[in-house]
């Protein structure tokens, strides 16, 4: 265990900077283990106490400090392992600093650091301080002038703004120097130095200026970034018709790299990518993958306002901008590829990452009170649950009002740093409401629990909905106030017809019933038949619902509910409430084989797009499942969801084999969504049918592996295979590597593929991937591809009863925290859970965690993630 406990850091002790500084000239003297950074500041007093000056830095090897151009004695500055402390300064002075960096060495990628021999940052949220001293805060402003030289082999050298001047200098070096005529924090500040290949377009924007757009990657690859290219050019045109914001610079940069700890940072200007999710061609890259391409270019441009213009004041805000960028992105993507599919991916993706944090030690509110590390709260709560958030706030005050309120918040906010409270102020005063009840959807953690109960009178014409709503106790927040949640509603006739009814005297199809109180009963009139209630529509708040609906109802919403999320939602619940009797014992092959009519009667419908189509033939994941009951087992829920994709394999066959004929590619590949929605329910009916392994289907999946025409395809022949395992699947993976082992991207794909396997030997497998030539362990595109995978994907072989998938886990966390924290702590949450299973499984995977605590030298990334979900 570590000696000293760290302490937290609270919202609560928020003071404003004791210092401003108002310019920032940087100068770069580039080399992989010797850099040199000079940094020149305009500093002035916050305020009327002269206080010392501490600037953060870390990592740095000092070389000079210099108050108005004199060089400070080893008396008048200290220099510790984090800070640098002037303790005398003037009013408003320039402190010049130099310092050394070794990017080289930096396998934490935060900071400056070299991925594929080439420079890059990573400054949110403190990576800043690891390249210069700096108050490494987000409410400090600055104008960046940047000056980066290096030798002529870096051959593009790149900086946030626009690029003043560049040019040749002795030695064999080059020089090009940046300003940024916008103030920014410096965790948006960005540098890339190196050889790059550029993609390049414009945009006249919508007052009539051009501006600049290029995409920098790995030499090559210019082809690849052209969906993105056009990814960026329809968001771009977007937030210009759907938030009436223009971009504000004449060039826009996008950069890829390969070694990143996530997924794409929004510099001002100069947005650095992951480059998984920035290149794309039919050949390497699925479905799926230009999707997330789509929605991160989205995400990243659309931060040049909600997060660059208008920050956050401190990192307890983190919301601020990235739950509200997240329900932009969402709204984008809705637009570019129908809004219930996109509806339903979004809600399977918030119930899969946010509810289960919410379930476990690691839950917490949308806008924390403490952290240890700000790394680890860049989660699903922040990001996912940020968005629903927003989403019901437009839902309560109306389409327009929101946009006016947005409105006012860029009118309000532009060029600061804020916080939620200023935020939701904007729509208060656009509505005139009082919105304090709703802060609480920010600061309450947990889901909340609403269920309802249904009562018609026939006679009355009157239909009772009475609500209650309850939210467990969380850590630190034993006792929990309502919130409220605005719940939408239709209802159908027993036919799946819409039934009108009359709300206030007012006839509806559809109405929004708000719970602002634990209890809240609703009686709605006009009812002319024995209704099925459709609630929640359009997953209205997140929230889990139960009723009392039974499941017949069920099966009419399956056949037609014309609010497709709630169509597609009774189909995940029949079937979820059939795996969970099944794995607790209790079969129910009627009903198993009624579901299973259902969803046949379900595809033949020729009005339902194939994307939505393929989202209801997928069974609720065996990760959701163990959501759903407690103790979990995830072993026995893994046998009982084989056992109905099996029924349904043999009961739809036929109708399976048709539509893997029938949606062959014809023509040209096209990433467009309808193209991609066909694709997906040809794959997702070979991978039902693969539940059946009879050599027909091998023969089926292993014909379509070869014959396939893009990377959608062959993963899908390839999964199938997986699925059913043996020869045709060993000799499928080898060619599978042969073919595309100088392409890291597939490559990644390969080894995420192989831990998700279901059979006995997989961590066998998985260890003995670790050991091959291929696997880096420095690069965590290619460590998540196969440790969180396996941890998180592969849940039935994870939890082995031998506790060995839990070592493994353990052994990769520890000997990625020697070298990045950042990375290791995002592997922890598999572990985090223990509590939901059994107490043998708990036991194990507790005892893992102990392991890791006690373990010397850990960092404090780790410390924070393990102690919590150990509950200390
Ligand atoms: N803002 C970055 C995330 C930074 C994560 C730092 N640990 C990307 C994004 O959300 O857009
Ligand atoms: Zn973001």
């Amino acid at each position: 265990m570590r000696t000293e406990t760290p302490q937290p850091i609270r919202l609560t002790d928020y003071r404003p900077p004791a210092y401003l500084i108002d310019e920032v000239h940087l100068t770069f003297d580039l080399a992989p283990n010797t850099t040199r950074v000079t940094a020149r500041l305009s500093i002035r007093r916050n305020g009327d106490h002269a206080e010392p000056l501490v600037l953060n830095g870390e990592r740095l090897k000092p070389i000079s400090v210099a108050v108005d151009g004199r060089e400070l004695g080893a008396a008048e500055h200290s220099v510790d392992a984090e800070f640098l402390t002037v303790p005398n300064v003037p009013a408003a002075f320039t402190l010049t600093t130099e310092v050394e960096i070794d990017p080289e060495a930096n396998k934490a990628l935060d900071g400056l650091y070299m991925s594929g021999g080439r420079f890059c940052t990573q400054c949110e949220a403190e990576g800043f301080r690891k390249i210069t001293w700096f108050a490494d805060r987000p409410d400090v402003l600055s104008r960046f002038t940047v000056r980066i030289e290096a030798p002529k082999t870096y051959q593009r050298l790149l900086s946030n703004g626009n690029l003043m001047e560049s040019g040749d200098l002795p030695g064999g070096k080059r020089y090009a120097a940046w300003n940024d005529p916008f103030p920014k924090p410096c965790y948006l500040f960005a540098l890339v130095a190196g050889e790059l290949d550029e993609l390049s377009d414009s945009l006249v924007t919508m007052s009539g200026r051009t501006v600049d757009l290029k995409i920098y990657v790995d030499p090559g690859m210019a082809g690849r970034a052209t969906y993105a290219m056009d990814a960026l050019k329809r968001s771009m045109k977007w937030d210009e018709e759907a938030f009436g914001r223009e971009y504000d610079l004449d060039l826009f940069m996008i950069v890829a790299v390969r070694d990143f700890n996530f997924g794409a940072m929004e510099n001002k200007g100069l947005n650095i990518f992951n480059s998984s999710l920035l290149l794309a061609d039919p050949a390497t890259a699925t479905d799926f993958d230009y999707e997330r391409i789509e929605s991160v270019v989205a995400h990243e441009y659309f931060h040049n306002w909600t997060g660059d213009r208008i920050t956050c004041r401190d990192w307890f805000q983190l919301c601020l901008k990235e739950g509200l960028t997240v329900f932009r992105d969402q709204s984008f993507s809705a637009d570019m590829r129908g809004e219930a599919v996109q509806r339903i991916k979004d809600v399977k993706a918030l119930r899969a990452r946010q509810f289960s944090e919410d379930q476990g030690p690691l839950a917490h509110p949308v806008r924390p009170s403490s952290y240890l590390k700000i790394d680890n709260f860049y989660t699903a709560t922040i990001y996912e649950k940020g968005a629903e958030v927003i989403r019901m706030l437009k839902t309560l005050i109306g389409p327009e009002k929101f946009r006016e309120g947005m409105d006012l918040y860029f009118d309000r906010w532009d060029g600061h740093a804020t916080t939620v409270e200023e935020f939701i102020r904007c729509f208060a005063d656009v509505t005139g409401e009082d919105l304090s009840d709703f802060f609480a959807w920010y600061e309450q953690a947990g889901t909340p629990k609403v269920s309802l109960v249904q009562s018609y009178d026939a006679e009355a014409r009157t239909l009772t909905l009475e609500f209650s709503q309850e939210i467990d106790p969380t850590s630190g927040q034993p006792t929990k106030r309502p919130l409220p949640t605005p719940v939408r509603i239709g209802l159908l006739d027993g036919e799946g017809r819409t039934l009108a009814f009359e709300r206030d005297g007012q006839a509806v199809d559809e109405t929004v019933v708000v719970l602002d109180q634990a209890k809240a009963k609703v009686v709605l009139t006009g009812v002319d038949s024995a209704p099925v209630v459709s609630a929640l529509r359009g997953f209205s708040a997140p929230v889990t619902l139960t009723t009392d609906s039974p499941s017949k109802d069920r099966y009419v919403q399956l056949a037609g509910d014309p609010d497709l999320f709630n169509r597609w939602e009774s189909g995940q619940d029949l079937a979820r409430d059939l795996i969970l009797g099944r794995a607790a014992g209790k079969p129910d092959e009627v009903g198993e084989e009624r579901y299973a009519h259902a969803v046949a009667r379900a595809l033949a419908d020729q009005a339902a797009d194939p994307a939505f189509k393929a989202l209801l033939l997928a069974l609720p994941s065996e990760s959701d499942l163990v959501l759903a009951r407690q103790p979990a087992d995830p072993a026995a829920i893994h046998a009982a969801r084989e056992a109905l994709r099996q029924r349904l394999a043999l009961h739809l066959e036929d109708d399976l084999k048709r539509l893997h004929i029938g949606l062959q590619q014809i023509g040209d590949f096209s990433p467009d969504a309808a193209s991609a929605g066909r694709r997906a329910l040809r794959n997702a009916s070979l991978d039902l049918l693969a539940a059946n392994p009879r050599s027909d289907v091998v023969e089926l999946a292993d014909g379509h592996y070869r014959a396939a025409l893009n990377m959608t395809d062959a993963m899908g022949g390839l999964n199938a295979l997986m699925q059913i395992g043996g020869e045709a699947y060993e000799a499928a993976l080898a060619d599978f590597y042969d073919r595309w082992k100088t392409e890291p991207l597939v490559i990644d794909k390969w080894f995420a593929l192989q831990a998700r396997a279901p059979d006995e030997g997989v961590l066998g497998r998985v260890l003995g991937l670790t050991a091959h030539p291929a696997f880096d362990q420095k690069n965590p595109n290619r460590l998540r591809a196969l440790v969180s995978t396996f941890a998180s994907g592969n849940p039935s072989r994870f939890h082995d009863p031998s506790g060995a998938g839990y070592r493994f886990l353990a052994d990769q966390i520890l000997a990625v925290d020697g070298f990045n924290p950042m990375t290791a702590a995002r592997m922890v949450e598999p572990l985090g859970g223990w509590r939901r299973y059994s107490p043998e499984l708990g036991a194990l995977m507790k005892q893992q965690l102990q392991r890791i605590a006690e373990t010397q030298g850990l960092s404090k990334n780790v410390y924070e993630l393990v102690a919590k979900a150990l509950g200390e």
